[in-house]
């Protein structure tokens, strides 16, 4: 680890400006903070607010990057017990799967897919443009670029640990001319970092925060490549008060719920899903969700077919399944939800005539982008009655979490497609909800 860094010498805190509707474990308009000081090297908790940022790999998918989200909450819980952190949330943008042409999809704001006040529930977080706005500038203090370590790790023991180290890859920050690193930022051009650096990193997330509180006197501190971090302690209550916490933003449930109603007949009443709009006031008992009377089904193509993995299913295999499934369970109508492409659609139609699917007209694309759409895919499936999805697809995933979240019969819920060649199909684990 580097030595203790030279805290700024004395200081009054930095006065908060009033941020409206946020809900925050630590209001900083609370009270008045005392001044922070250095006090030679002791290390003194600072006071005033600090942002904690992060990025993703850029190949990651939505659904990996909500993953990721869960282990940075972690971390940003480990770091509230000593300084008044708040996360700053990655604006969304220049996803490889979201292709629909003509619509611009950067600088997507979390409020587009997630309700912002479900989110301050578990921990304090804004939007990027809001620390924009109180942060007095497009600038990042510090930013932490996370890899492992180069010499791998070494047989035998696991250990946590993390060190200031050289960088591995090629940064992909780059100084201008100021001596600024410039870099993607989310696609804020006007961003700019004062200071790059890499950490080796192997272990889960809370593992940075000492790097975080003692050896950074930086006000706001990004983690790039925060996929590298592992989970504090996956399924547990933590893990799933942060789950719980990503509530979908409302405008893309109530088109879901209408779409339900409308062409599945599916309501929250007859299928008993209701939902609560504060989740830390939903606790449902295992098995009491029924779903509404049809299949939801999440056919995941495209990347996913390409390797000819041989635990993805033809789709005669999966639509045979299907027609078992519907027997099975007396259901008649079955809600497709899938990224295959037109060619595979098409066939799909002729083999499954009476496949019910989410199609948006072409405004309801604009307004809703692929990521909304695929949230509405999400909460449709997760009100099935029964629930199939495919092999290792964190959009699956995140459907049986949704599920387990409405209280559903684990039965109902993990399940998957087999690949026609498969030896040994294998479902889906059951990750019972920790309250
Ligand atoms: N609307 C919609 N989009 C999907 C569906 N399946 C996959 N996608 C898109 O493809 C992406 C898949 O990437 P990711 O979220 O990483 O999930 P994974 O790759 O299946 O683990 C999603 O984020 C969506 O943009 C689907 O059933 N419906
Ligand atoms: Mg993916």
């Amino acid at each position: 680890m580097p030595g203790q860094q030279p805290q700024p010498q004395c200081g009054p805190a930095r006065p908060g400006p009033v941020l409206p509707g946020r809900v925050s474990p630590r209001d900083p308009l609370s009270s008045q903070p005392p001044a922070w000081c250095a006090e030679g090297a002791r290390w003194v908790p600072r006071t005033a607010e600090l942002y904690l940022l992060y990025d993703v790999n850029p190949p990651e998918g939505f659904n990996l990057r909500r993953d990721v989200y869960i282990r940075i909450a972690s971390l940003l819980k480990t770091l509230l017990k000593s300084d008044n952190w708040v996360l700053v949330l990655p604006p969304w943008g220049r996803l490889y799967h979201w292709q629909s042409p003509d619509i611009p999809q950067v600088r997507i704001p979390w409020s587009e897919f997630f309700d912002l006040p479900s989110l301050n529930r578990n921990i304090p977080v804004i939007e990027y443009e809001q620390f924009l706005a109180e942060s007095g500038g497009p600038f990042i203090e510090q930013i932490y670029v996370l890899q492992g370590y180069a010499e791998g790790w070494k047989e035998g023991t696991w250990e946590e640990k993390i060190d200031e180290r050289p960088c591995i890859d090629q940064l992909m920050y780059s100084k201008d001319k100021h001596e600024y690193y410039r870099g993607w930022f989310w696609g804020y051009e006007e961003t700019r970092g004062l200071n790059v650096s890499c950490l080796s990193v192997q272990g889960s997330a809370s593992i940075v925060a000492p790097v975080l509180l003692k050896n950074t006197s930086a006000q706001s501190v990004m983690l790039d490549r925060a996929e590298n971090l592992l989970h504090d302690h996956y399924g547990g209550k933590d893990y799933w008060n942060t789950r719980r916490s990503m509530v979908f933003a409302k405008h893309l449930r109530v088109v879901g719920d209408e779409f339900r109603n409308k062409y599945l007949q599916s309501t929250d009443e007859a299928d008993r899903t209701h939902y609560k709009e504060d989740w830390t006031q939903m606790k449902v008992k295992m098995g009491t969700a029924l779903g509404g009377p049809y299949l939801g089904v999440h056919l995941r193509r495209k990347d996913f077919i390409w390797g000819h993995r041989e635990d993805v299913p033809s789709l005669q295999g999966a639509v045979k399944k299907i027609r078992s499934l519907l027997e099975m369970h007396k259901l008649e109508k079955v809600f497709v939800a899938t990224d295959a492409v037109e060619e595979e659609i098409e066939l799909l139609k002729k083999l499954l005539p009476e496949m019910v699917r989410f199609e948006p007209s072409w405004e309801e694309l604009e307004l809703y982008k692929d990521g909304g759409l695929a949230v509405i895919d999400q909460w449709i499936c997760a009100h099935a009655r029964y629930f199939i999805g495919t092999s290792v697809s964190t959009f699956s995933f995140r459907i049986h979490e949704e599920r387990e979240i409405l209280g559903f019969d684990p039965k109902t819920t993990y399940n998957r497609f087999c690949g026609e060649r498969e030896k040994n199909c294998e479902q889906p684990t059951h990750w019972k909800i920790v309250y």
